[in-house]
Protein backbone atom coordinates (compact mmCIF):
# COMPACT_ATOMS: atom_id res chain seq x y z
CA UNK A 1 0.00 0.00 0.00
CA UNK A 2 1.40 2.93 -0.75
CA UNK A 3 0.23 6.91 -0.28
CA UNK A 4 -0.85 9.13 -3.02
CA UNK A 5 -1.64 12.84 -3.71
CA UNK A 6 -3.72 13.84 -6.37
CA UNK A 7 -3.61 17.58 -7.06
CA UNK A 8 -6.84 18.23 -8.83
CA UNK A 9 -9.11 14.81 -7.68
CA UNK A 10 -12.14 16.84 -8.08
CA UNK A 11 -11.94 17.10 -11.58
CA UNK A 12 -12.84 13.98 -14.42
CA UNK A 13 -9.06 12.42 -14.47
CA UNK A 14 -8.69 13.12 -10.78
CA UNK A 15 -12.03 10.86 -9.71
CA UNK A 16 -11.30 8.06 -11.78
CA UNK A 17 -7.88 7.89 -10.70
CA UNK A 18 -8.55 7.96 -7.20
CA UNK A 19 -11.32 5.43 -7.66
CA UNK A 20 -8.54 3.34 -9.42
CA UNK A 21 -6.15 3.59 -6.62
CA UNK A 22 -9.00 2.70 -3.81
CA UNK A 23 -9.10 -0.33 -5.61
CA UNK A 24 -5.37 -1.02 -5.54
CA UNK A 25 -5.64 -0.98 -2.12
CA UNK A 26 -3.58 2.72 -2.00
CA UNK A 27 -4.14 5.61 0.60
CA UNK A 28 -5.25 8.38 -1.52
CA UNK A 29 -5.43 11.88 -0.54
CA UNK A 30 -7.31 14.16 -2.67
CA UNK A 31 -6.91 17.82 -2.86
CA UNK A 32 -9.56 20.01 -3.29
CA UNK A 33 -9.57 23.82 -4.14
CA UNK A 34 -12.18 25.55 -1.77
CA UNK A 35 -14.87 26.70 -4.02
CA UNK A 36 -18.84 28.59 -2.92
CA UNK A 37 -20.26 25.31 -4.05
CA UNK A 38 -20.19 21.62 -3.40
CA UNK A 39 -17.16 20.28 -6.39
CA UNK A 40 -16.93 16.70 -4.74
CA UNK A 41 -19.47 15.66 -7.21
CA UNK A 42 -17.03 13.20 -9.15
CA UNK A 43 -16.12 11.76 -5.89
CA UNK A 44 -19.81 10.87 -4.45
CA UNK A 45 -19.00 7.11 -4.70
CA UNK A 46 -16.06 6.96 -3.18
CA UNK A 47 -16.44 9.90 -0.55
CA UNK A 48 -16.98 7.51 2.16
CA UNK A 49 -14.17 4.93 1.63
CA UNK A 50 -11.97 4.40 4.77
CA UNK A 51 -8.71 5.44 2.93
CA UNK A 52 -9.40 8.53 0.81
CA UNK A 53 -9.07 11.83 2.57
CA UNK A 54 -10.12 14.79 1.01
CA UNK A 55 -8.47 18.03 2.03
CA UNK A 56 -8.16 21.69 0.96
CA UNK A 57 -5.05 23.31 -1.18
CA UNK A 58 -4.42 25.15 -4.11
CA UNK A 59 -1.85 25.41 -6.38
CA UNK A 60 -1.82 28.86 -6.71
CA UNK A 61 -0.54 29.08 -2.88
CA UNK A 62 2.90 28.07 -2.10
CA UNK A 63 2.61 27.42 1.27
CA UNK A 64 -0.66 25.06 0.75
CA UNK A 65 1.22 22.91 -1.66
CA UNK A 66 4.26 22.85 0.82
CA UNK A 67 2.24 22.19 3.73
CA UNK A 68 0.61 19.48 2.01
CA UNK A 69 3.62 17.77 0.77
CA UNK A 70 5.52 18.00 3.65
CA UNK A 71 2.98 17.07 6.19
CA UNK A 72 1.52 13.82 4.21
CA UNK A 73 4.72 12.68 3.13
CA UNK A 74 3.43 11.00 0.01
CA UNK A 75 5.03 8.02 -2.03
CA UNK A 76 3.49 9.61 -5.25
CA UNK A 77 2.38 13.10 -6.21
CA UNK A 78 0.15 13.56 -9.11
CA UNK A 79 -0.56 17.06 -10.67
CA UNK A 80 -3.90 17.08 -12.41
CA UNK A 81 -4.84 20.58 -11.29
CA UNK A 82 -5.20 23.02 -14.29
CA UNK A 83 -6.91 25.53 -15.48
CA UNK A 84 -7.93 23.03 -18.58
CA UNK A 85 -10.02 24.65 -20.97
CA UNK A 86 -8.01 25.50 -23.90
CA UNK A 87 -10.71 28.40 -25.09
CA UNK A 88 -10.86 30.00 -21.30
CA UNK A 89 -6.79 30.27 -21.56
CA UNK A 90 -7.42 32.67 -24.35
CA UNK A 91 -9.52 35.19 -21.89
CA UNK A 92 -7.10 34.17 -18.74
CA UNK A 93 -4.08 33.96 -19.70
CA UNK A 94 -2.34 34.81 -16.50
CA UNK A 95 -4.80 32.92 -14.20
CA UNK A 96 -3.95 29.94 -16.48
CA UNK A 97 -0.09 30.43 -16.43
CA UNK A 98 -0.67 30.72 -12.45
CA UNK A 99 -2.44 27.41 -12.27
CA UNK A 100 -0.73 25.24 -15.27
CA UNK A 101 2.75 26.55 -15.46
CA UNK A 102 4.01 28.31 -11.73
CA UNK A 103 1.66 25.90 -9.86
CA UNK A 104 3.64 22.93 -11.45
CA UNK A 105 6.70 24.44 -10.43
CA UNK A 106 5.25 25.21 -6.61
CA UNK A 107 4.84 21.59 -6.48
CA UNK A 108 8.19 20.17 -7.86
CA UNK A 109 9.82 22.69 -5.42
CA UNK A 110 8.17 21.11 -2.08
CA UNK A 111 9.50 17.71 -3.84
CA UNK A 112 13.02 18.90 -3.85
CA UNK A 113 13.15 20.21 -0.71
CA UNK A 114 11.29 17.61 1.22
CA UNK A 115 11.81 14.45 -0.52
CA UNK A 116 13.28 13.65 -3.27
CA UNK A 117 12.12 9.97 -3.28
CA UNK A 118 8.87 10.51 -4.35
CA UNK A 119 7.53 9.50 -7.75
CA UNK A 120 5.97 13.09 -9.89
CA UNK A 121 3.59 12.79 -12.60
CA UNK A 122 2.52 15.67 -14.63
CA UNK A 123 -0.21 16.02 -16.37
CA UNK A 124 0.88 17.01 -19.81
CA UNK A 125 -0.81 17.30 -23.14
CA UNK A 126 -1.36 17.07 -26.79
CA UNK A 127 -1.75 20.28 -27.39
CA UNK A 128 1.64 21.19 -26.79
CA UNK A 129 2.20 19.58 -30.70
CA UNK A 130 0.18 22.25 -31.65
CA UNK A 131 -1.44 20.16 -34.22
CA UNK A 132 -0.58 21.78 -37.78
CA UNK A 133 0.51 19.21 -39.78
CA UNK A 134 -0.73 15.95 -40.81
CA UNK A 135 1.56 14.03 -38.43
CA UNK A 136 1.13 11.39 -36.44
CA UNK A 137 2.70 12.40 -32.79
CA UNK A 138 5.30 10.79 -31.42
CA UNK A 139 7.88 11.73 -28.47
CA UNK A 140 9.92 13.04 -30.76
CA UNK A 141 7.43 15.48 -32.56
CA UNK A 142 8.53 19.22 -32.17
CA UNK A 143 6.35 21.32 -29.72
CA UNK A 144 4.36 24.62 -31.01
CA UNK A 145 2.03 25.38 -28.46
CA UNK A 146 -1.05 27.21 -29.91
CA UNK A 147 -2.84 28.87 -26.85
CA UNK A 148 -2.14 30.43 -23.16
CA UNK A 149 -2.75 26.76 -22.42
CA UNK A 150 -0.46 24.77 -24.54
CA UNK A 151 2.28 27.33 -23.28
CA UNK A 152 2.16 27.06 -19.96
CA UNK A 153 1.66 23.49 -20.05
CA UNK A 154 4.90 23.64 -21.83
CA UNK A 155 6.89 25.26 -19.25
CA UNK A 156 5.43 22.85 -16.71
CA UNK A 157 6.43 20.01 -19.21
CA UNK A 158 10.31 20.82 -19.52
CA UNK A 159 10.50 21.82 -15.64
CA UNK A 160 9.48 18.15 -15.14
CA UNK A 161 11.78 17.27 -17.36
CA UNK A 162 14.56 19.32 -16.01
CA UNK A 163 13.68 18.49 -11.83
CA UNK A 164 14.48 14.54 -13.65
CA UNK A 165 17.74 15.67 -14.98
CA UNK A 166 19.12 18.70 -12.70
CA UNK A 167 18.10 16.65 -9.58
CA UNK A 168 17.54 13.11 -9.97
CA UNK A 169 13.94 13.06 -9.37
CA UNK A 170 11.81 10.57 -10.52
CA UNK A 171 9.54 12.83 -12.81
CA UNK A 172 6.90 11.30 -15.53
CA UNK A 173 5.34 13.97 -18.22
CA UNK A 174 2.14 11.57 -19.48
CA UNK A 175 1.88 13.63 -23.28
CA UNK A 176 -2.10 12.32 -22.83
CA UNK A 177 -4.21 13.03 -25.77
CA UNK A 178 -8.09 14.13 -25.89
CA UNK A 179 -9.93 11.70 -23.19
CA UNK A 180 -13.29 12.17 -22.67
CA UNK A 181 -16.16 10.34 -20.06
CA UNK A 182 -19.53 11.06 -18.82
CA UNK A 183 -17.17 12.94 -16.37
CA UNK A 184 -16.29 15.59 -19.07
CA UNK A 185 -16.78 19.03 -18.54
CA UNK A 186 -19.82 20.58 -19.77
CA UNK A 187 -18.43 22.85 -22.05
CA UNK A 188 -15.75 20.59 -23.87
CA UNK A 189 -16.80 19.98 -27.16
CA UNK A 190 -18.08 16.24 -26.87
CA UNK A 191 -19.94 16.61 -23.41
CA UNK A 192 -21.42 19.57 -24.89
CA UNK A 193 -23.05 17.63 -27.96
CA UNK A 194 -24.12 15.14 -26.07
CA UNK A 195 -25.94 17.11 -23.23
CA UNK A 196 -27.08 18.94 -26.36
CA UNK A 197 -28.29 15.78 -28.19
CA UNK A 198 -29.78 14.84 -24.80
CA UNK A 199 -31.77 17.96 -24.46
CA UNK A 200 -33.26 18.20 -27.91
CA UNK A 201 -34.12 14.45 -27.12
CA UNK A 202 -36.35 16.14 -24.10
CA UNK A 203 -37.70 18.78 -26.45
CA UNK A 204 -35.51 21.57 -24.40
CA UNK A 205 -33.55 23.06 -27.21
CA UNK A 206 -34.07 22.83 -30.80
CA UNK A 207 -30.16 22.49 -31.76
CA UNK A 208 -26.79 22.94 -30.53
CA UNK A 209 -24.13 26.19 -31.33
CA UNK A 210 -20.41 24.71 -32.05
CA UNK A 211 -17.69 26.22 -33.23
CA UNK A 212 -14.75 24.85 -35.57
CA UNK A 213 -16.62 21.68 -36.54
CA UNK A 214 -13.16 20.79 -38.98
CA UNK A 215 -10.87 20.22 -35.61
CA UNK A 216 -9.43 16.61 -35.63
CA UNK A 217 -8.86 14.33 -31.99
CA UNK A 218 -7.94 11.12 -31.23
CA UNK A 219 -10.08 10.45 -28.91
CA UNK A 220 -10.26 8.24 -25.76
CA UNK A 221 -12.13 7.44 -22.33
CA UNK A 222 -10.61 8.73 -19.50
CA UNK A 223 -10.88 5.61 -17.72
CA UNK A 224 -8.52 4.02 -20.09
CA UNK A 225 -6.27 6.78 -19.39
CA UNK A 226 -6.10 6.86 -15.85
CA UNK A 227 -5.48 3.52 -15.94
CA UNK A 228 -1.85 4.70 -17.99
CA UNK A 229 -1.45 6.85 -15.77
CA UNK A 230 -0.91 4.74 -12.75
CA UNK A 231 0.93 2.12 -14.59
CA UNK A 232 3.20 4.80 -15.87
CA UNK A 233 3.95 5.85 -12.57
CA UNK A 234 5.12 2.07 -11.52
CA UNK A 235 7.26 2.06 -14.34
CA UNK A 236 10.40 2.57 -12.36
CA UNK A 237 11.35 4.05 -15.94
CA UNK A 238 11.14 8.20 -15.12
CA UNK A 239 10.27 9.24 -18.80
CA UNK A 240 8.60 11.53 -21.21
CA UNK A 241 5.40 9.13 -22.29
CA UNK A 242 2.52 9.63 -25.28
CA UNK A 243 -0.86 8.31 -24.15
CA UNK A 244 -3.14 7.90 -27.07
CA UNK A 245 -5.61 5.39 -29.31
CA UNK A 246 -3.82 6.20 -32.86
CA UNK A 247 -7.34 6.76 -34.27
CA UNK A 248 -8.85 10.00 -35.52
CA UNK A 249 -11.95 11.54 -35.67
CA UNK A 250 -13.49 15.13 -36.54
CA UNK A 251 -15.98 16.96 -34.30
CA UNK A 252 -18.41 16.01 -37.50
CA UNK A 253 -17.80 13.04 -37.00
CA UNK A 254 -18.58 12.94 -33.19
CA UNK A 255 -21.53 14.52 -33.66
CA UNK A 256 -22.97 11.86 -36.55
CA UNK A 257 -21.56 9.16 -34.51
CA UNK A 258 -23.99 10.72 -31.12
CA UNK A 259 -27.13 10.81 -33.22
CA UNK A 260 -26.82 7.80 -35.15
CA UNK A 261 -26.56 6.27 -31.47
CA UNK A 262 -30.43 7.88 -30.92
CA UNK A 263 -31.70 6.60 -34.17
CA UNK A 264 -31.01 10.05 -36.25
CA UNK A 265 -29.18 10.54 -39.38
CA UNK A 266 -27.56 14.09 -39.86
CA UNK A 267 -27.32 16.07 -43.05
CA UNK A 268 -24.24 18.91 -42.99
CA UNK A 269 -25.52 21.50 -45.35
CA UNK A 270 -23.90 25.11 -45.79
CA UNK A 271 -20.19 25.98 -45.18
CA UNK A 272 -18.52 28.14 -42.72
CA UNK A 273 -20.37 29.82 -40.18
CA UNK A 274 -23.50 28.94 -42.29
CA UNK A 275 -23.28 25.37 -41.98
CA UNK A 276 -26.50 23.27 -40.36
CA UNK A 277 -27.14 19.95 -39.57
CA UNK A 278 -30.27 18.83 -40.27
CA UNK A 279 -32.21 15.73 -39.22
CA UNK A 280 -32.54 13.43 -42.51
CA UNK A 281 -33.93 9.84 -40.86
CA UNK A 282 -34.84 8.36 -38.06
CA UNK A 283 -34.74 5.10 -37.40
CA UNK A 284 -36.37 2.90 -34.33
CA UNK A 285 -33.77 2.50 -31.79
CA UNK A 286 -34.67 2.47 -27.29
CA UNK A 287 -34.10 6.18 -27.57
CA UNK A 288 -37.01 8.18 -27.58
CA UNK A 289 -37.12 10.95 -30.54
CA UNK A 290 -40.65 11.81 -30.90
CA UNK A 291 -39.52 15.73 -30.09
CA UNK A 292 -37.29 15.45 -32.79
CA UNK A 293 -38.72 16.75 -36.94
CA UNK A 294 -37.38 15.57 -39.58
CA UNK A 295 -35.61 18.86 -42.02
CA UNK A 296 -35.12 20.11 -38.15
CA UNK A 297 -31.74 22.12 -38.03
CA UNK A 298 -30.45 20.27 -34.72
CA UNK A 299 -26.32 22.05 -35.02
CA UNK A 300 -25.71 25.25 -36.08
CA UNK A 301 -22.37 27.38 -36.08
CA UNK A 302 -21.54 30.26 -33.57
CA UNK A 303 -18.42 31.94 -34.27
CA UNK A 304 -18.16 33.03 -30.24
CA UNK A 305 -16.93 29.00 -30.14
CA UNK A 306 -14.02 29.90 -32.32
CA UNK A 307 -10.55 30.06 -30.78
CA UNK A 308 -8.06 32.83 -31.48
CA UNK A 309 -5.92 29.95 -32.84
CA UNK A 310 -6.99 26.67 -33.26
CA UNK A 311 -5.30 23.05 -33.27
CA UNK A 312 -6.38 21.49 -36.48
CA UNK A 313 -5.51 17.68 -35.97
CA UNK A 314 -3.91 15.58 -33.04
CA UNK A 315 -3.40 11.85 -33.52
CA UNK A 316 -0.89 10.07 -31.44
CA UNK A 317 1.79 6.80 -31.44
CA UNK A 318 1.78 5.55 -28.04
CA UNK A 319 4.31 2.79 -29.12
CA UNK A 320 6.94 3.88 -26.38
CA UNK A 321 4.22 3.64 -23.64
CA UNK A 322 2.44 0.43 -24.76
CA UNK A 323 5.69 -1.61 -25.73
CA UNK A 324 7.00 -0.73 -21.77
CA UNK A 325 3.91 -1.10 -20.06
CA UNK A 326 2.06 -3.66 -22.26
CA UNK A 327 -1.00 -0.80 -21.73
CA UNK A 328 -3.72 -0.35 -24.60
CA UNK A 329 -7.03 1.43 -24.36
CA UNK A 330 -10.02 -0.96 -24.09
CA UNK A 331 -12.78 1.23 -25.37
CA UNK A 332 -13.73 1.93 -28.72
CA UNK A 333 -14.58 5.42 -29.80
CA UNK A 334 -18.21 4.36 -30.21
CA UNK A 335 -18.58 2.93 -27.33
CA UNK A 336 -16.99 6.17 -26.27
CA UNK A 337 -19.88 7.96 -27.53
CA UNK A 338 -22.91 5.45 -26.79
CA UNK A 339 -21.64 6.00 -22.56
CA UNK A 340 -21.55 9.23 -22.91
CA UNK A 341 -24.70 9.58 -24.66
CA UNK A 342 -26.91 7.25 -22.71
CA UNK A 343 -25.63 8.75 -19.31
CA UNK A 344 -26.68 12.54 -20.49
CA UNK A 345 -30.08 11.06 -21.63
CA UNK A 346 -31.09 9.42 -18.34
CA UNK A 347 -30.02 12.36 -16.18
P1 LIG B 1 -10.63 18.90 -15.24
O1 LIG B 1 -11.83 18.02 -15.19
O2 LIG B 1 -10.78 20.32 -15.67
O3 LIG B 1 -9.97 18.89 -13.75
C1 LIG B 1 -9.04 19.86 -13.35
C2 LIG B 1 -8.88 19.76 -11.85
O4 LIG B 1 -7.98 20.79 -11.41
C3 LIG B 1 -10.18 19.98 -11.05
O5 LIG B 1 -10.16 19.13 -9.92
C4 LIG B 1 -10.05 21.43 -10.60
O6 LIG B 1 -10.81 21.75 -9.46
C5 LIG B 1 -8.56 21.45 -10.29
N1 LIG B 1 -8.00 22.78 -10.15
C6 LIG B 1 -8.17 23.85 -10.96
N2 LIG B 1 -7.49 24.91 -10.46
C7 LIG B 1 -6.88 24.49 -9.33
C8 LIG B 1 -6.06 25.12 -8.36
N3 LIG B 1 -5.73 26.41 -8.47
N4 LIG B 1 -5.61 24.38 -7.32
C9 LIG B 1 -5.96 23.08 -7.18
N5 LIG B 1 -6.75 22.45 -8.06
C10 LIG B 1 -7.20 23.15 -9.11
O7 LIG B 1 -9.49 18.27 -16.13
P2 LIG B 1 -9.28 16.74 -16.59
O8 LIG B 1 -9.91 16.55 -17.91
O9 LIG B 1 -9.60 15.85 -15.46
O10 LIG B 1 -7.71 16.74 -16.87
C11 LIG B 1 -6.78 16.47 -15.82
C12 LIG B 1 -5.44 17.09 -16.17
O11 LIG B 1 -4.98 16.54 -17.39
C13 LIG B 1 -5.44 18.58 -16.39
O12 LIG B 1 -4.21 19.09 -15.94
C14 LIG B 1 -5.53 18.74 -17.89
O13 LIG B 1 -4.97 19.98 -18.30
C15 LIG B 1 -4.73 17.56 -18.35
N6 LIG B 1 -5.09 16.96 -19.63
C16 LIG B 1 -6.37 16.63 -19.90
C17 LIG B 1 -6.69 16.00 -21.08
C18 LIG B 1 -8.10 15.59 -21.41
O14 LIG B 1 -8.38 15.34 -22.58
N7 LIG B 1 -8.98 15.46 -20.45
C19 LIG B 1 -5.67 15.69 -22.01
C20 LIG B 1 -4.36 16.02 -21.67
C21 LIG B 1 -4.07 16.64 -20.48
P3 LIG B 1 -12.41 22.07 -9.57
O15 LIG B 1 -13.08 20.72 -9.66
O16 LIG B 1 -12.70 22.80 -8.32
O17 LIG B 1 -12.60 22.87 -10.83
O1 LIG C 1 -12.17 21.19 -28.16
C1 LIG C 1 -13.60 22.41 -31.25
C2 LIG C 1 -12.48 23.20 -30.62
O2 LIG C 1 -12.49 22.09 -25.86
C3 LIG C 1 -11.90 20.22 -29.14
C4 LIG C 1 -8.65 19.64 -22.99
O3 LIG C 1 -8.91 18.53 -22.17
O4 LIG C 1 -7.90 18.25 -24.77
C5 LIG C 1 -8.83 19.25 -24.44
O5 LIG C 1 -8.65 20.41 -25.24
C6 LIG C 1 -12.06 20.84 -30.52
C7 LIG C 1 -11.35 22.19 -30.67
O6 LIG C 1 -10.87 20.17 -26.28
C8 LIG C 1 -16.69 23.73 -29.89
O7 LIG C 1 -12.23 24.40 -31.33
C9 LIG C 1 -15.92 23.16 -31.84
O8 LIG C 1 -10.72 22.26 -31.92
O9 LIG C 1 -13.28 19.74 -26.40
P1 LIG C 1 -12.28 20.81 -26.60
P2 LIG C 1 -9.39 20.61 -26.63
O10 LIG C 1 -9.29 22.05 -26.97
O11 LIG C 1 -8.89 19.65 -27.64
C10 LIG C 1 -6.52 18.62 -24.62
C11 LIG C 1 -5.67 17.43 -24.97
C12 LIG C 1 -6.22 19.19 -23.29
O12 LIG C 1 -5.12 19.07 -22.77
C13 LIG C 1 -7.23 20.13 -22.73
O13 LIG C 1 -7.08 20.25 -21.31
O14 LIG C 1 -13.45 21.11 -30.72
N1 LIG C 1 -14.94 22.92 -30.93
N2 LIG C 1 -16.98 23.67 -31.22
C14 LIG C 1 -15.40 23.24 -29.71
N3 LIG C 1 -14.83 23.15 -28.50
C15 LIG C 1 -15.56 23.56 -27.43
N4 LIG C 1 -15.02 23.45 -26.19
N5 LIG C 1 -16.82 24.06 -27.56
C16 LIG C 1 -17.45 24.18 -28.77
O15 LIG C 1 -18.57 24.63 -28.86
Amino acid sequence: MSKYLIFGATGQDGSYLAELLLSHRHEVFCIKRRSSSINTMRLDGIINHPSIKILHGDVTDTASVMQLISQIKPDFVLNLAAQSHVGVSFNEPEYTAQVDAIGTLRILESIRLFNRNIVFYQASTSELFGGLDDKILDENSSFNPRSPYAAAKLYAYQLTKMYREAYSLQTFNGILFNHESPRRGENFVTRKITMGLSNILKGKFKSIKLGNLDALRDWGHAKDYCEAMYQMVNLNKPGDYIVATGECYSVRDFLNTAFQEVGIKLKFVGSGVLEQAIVMEKSKTDYNTENVAINQVVVEIDPIFFRPLDVPKLQGNSQKFRELSGWSPKITFRELVAEMVKYDVAF
